[in-house]
């Protein structure tokens, strides 16, 4: 599984056009697009990240590669979710 944040991507059209860039390169890929969070999971079937980074780049868009364990906003035990240690963001 691959995320790429995608701040470029706003609206409908947008994620249509990186779901078929993606599939351009893996057409058995399963592509999830979090529009609100700007957020572009892939379940590639064949095409390494850096061809699925470089078809978005492609369709026009600014992919950045986001880390396994930077995702998701749930805070981790112990500490907050941006791994500042703090019991929270706003604290
Ligand atoms: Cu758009």
């Amino acid at each position: 599984m691959e995320t790429f944040r995608v701040d470029d991507m706003t609206c409908g059209h947008c994620a249509g056009a990186i779901t078929q860039a993606v599939r351009a390169v893996d057409a058995n890929a399963r592509v999830d697009v979090n529009l609100a969070e700007h957020l572009v999971h892939v379940e590639a079937a064949q095409a390494d990240a850096e061809s699925l980074r470089d078809a978005i780049t492609r369709a026009g868009y600014t992919p950045v590669p986001v880390q396994a364990s930077a995702q998701g906003a749930t805070p981790r035990p112990g500490g907050c979710c941006c791994g500042s240690g703090r019991a929270s963001c706003a604290a």
